[in-house]
């Protein structure tokens, strides 16, 4: 497969959920996918959140300043951008996920519009860069972990400044004290370890925003953003696993499968089963999600007979997006929503 070490030292660092963790509604805190670039920072003890740029009145504020405005809680499926890079070939070098890079999250704040409609943005403005306290060198450059939302997203979208996550502080890990949680968006967008708020009267052109994050076929491409998650079902895997090959083994008889379908574009209306390799396709249950850009759980019951099976997944949105049974090769190793296979032997 050719993982190599460097591969598999981020991969040390960064876990993902453990796909039996789909039975929970919230994914508890220590089973949430981890993404971090460089290091998790060290928070100086007078942190504070600056809000800066094309605005009339800039802001500084504290934790406590933050708290003391409306407050909000969402819950968001998150998921990496790089999620099923490792399946791709040629192989792309990077954080090597195959379906695990996901979680969700009850995030507590206040919503982004109207702190930023408090710092009085100039007409000029057009764009808003988050700033984490994060530093490191990527692609040969050494910069601030940051990425831009445009003006209008940053306004009316559902964007929060997130201080808690199920209920109590946000850990280290997840970007204490303060991040960005944009719903519906891949991962890279919601900036952890905020420490600035910029208003740009231009596109950001931030190693983050230009370079990484392109949806390229090939190298000398622009490319275009990455943005919102693509339709996904992932089921628990049924059964138990062998330790090393992690192959299903299931007894005859009714299996009851269960898995989470979400989708960044829309909400997801249907999700399909096959026990066939694709051949045939069943619709499983959906239930309602618990708040817009919240995963759906979705139930199916397989009649398992004695033999050797591939199950398969799939979710479908109401904006028509459908998974690939194939992934969709690109350069970065991004958005490979490719349906999920797991080999299952059901004993005699
Ligand atoms: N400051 C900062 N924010 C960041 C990152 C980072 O490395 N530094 N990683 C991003 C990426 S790529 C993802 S997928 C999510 C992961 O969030 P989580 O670790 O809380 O699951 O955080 C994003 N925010
Ligand atoms: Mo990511």
């Amino acid at each position: 497969m050719g993982i190599s070490l460097d591969e598999l030292q981020l991969a040390a660092r960064n876990h993902g959920m453990p796909l039996e963790a789909l039975r929970y509604d919230l994914t508890p805190v220590g089973l949430h996918y981890l993404l971090i670039h460089f290091d998790v920072p060290e928070v100086p003890s007078d942190w504070r959140l600056r809000v800066g740029g094309a605005v009339d009145r800039e802001l500084s504020l504290s934790l406590d300043d933050l708290r003391s405005l409306p407050r909000m809680r969402r819950i968001v499926t998150m998921e990496c951008a790089g999620n099923g890079r490792a399946r791709l070939e040629p192989h792309v070098t990077s954080q090597p996920w195959l379906a695990e890079a996901i979680g969700t999250g009850e995030w507590g704040g206040v919503e982004v519009g109207p702190l930023l409609r408090e710092a009085r943005v100039r007409a000029e403005a057009v764009e808003v860069v988050f700033t984490g306290l994060d530093r490191g060198i990527d692609g040969g450059v050494e910069q601030a972990y940051e990425r831009s939302l445009s003006l209008q997203e940053a306004l009316v979208g559902e964007a929060l400044l997130a201080w808690e996550l199920n209920g109590e502080p946000l850990p280290p890990q997840h970007g204490a004290p303060l991040r960005l949680v944009v719903p519906g968006w891949y991962g890279m967008t919601s900036v952890k370890w905020l420490e600035r708020i910029t208003l740009l009267d231009r596109p950001f052109d931030g190693y983050q925003q230009a370079q990484a994050y392109r949806f390229r076929r090939t190298d000398d491409e622009a490319g275009e953003p990455v943005t919102r998650m693509r339709p996904r079902a992932l089921m628990v895997p049924p059964g138990v696993p062998d330790f090393m090959t992690r192959r299903r083994f299931v007894p005859p008889g009714p299996c009851a499968v269960e898995g989470r379908a979400w989708s960044g574009v829309a909400p997801v209306v249907s999700v399909e089963v096959s026990a066939d390799g694709g051949a045939t396709w069943a619709s499983a249950t959906l239930e309602p999600t618990p708040d817009r850009w919240a995963w759906a759980r979705w139930t199916w019951t397989w009649d398992a007979a004695p033999g050797e099976y591939e199950l398969r997944c799939r979710a479908r949105d109401e904006a028509g997006n459908e998974q690939p049974p194939e992934p969709e090769w690109n350069v970065g190793g991004y958005c490979n929503n490719a349906v999920q296979r797991v080999a299952v032997t059901v004993r005699g």
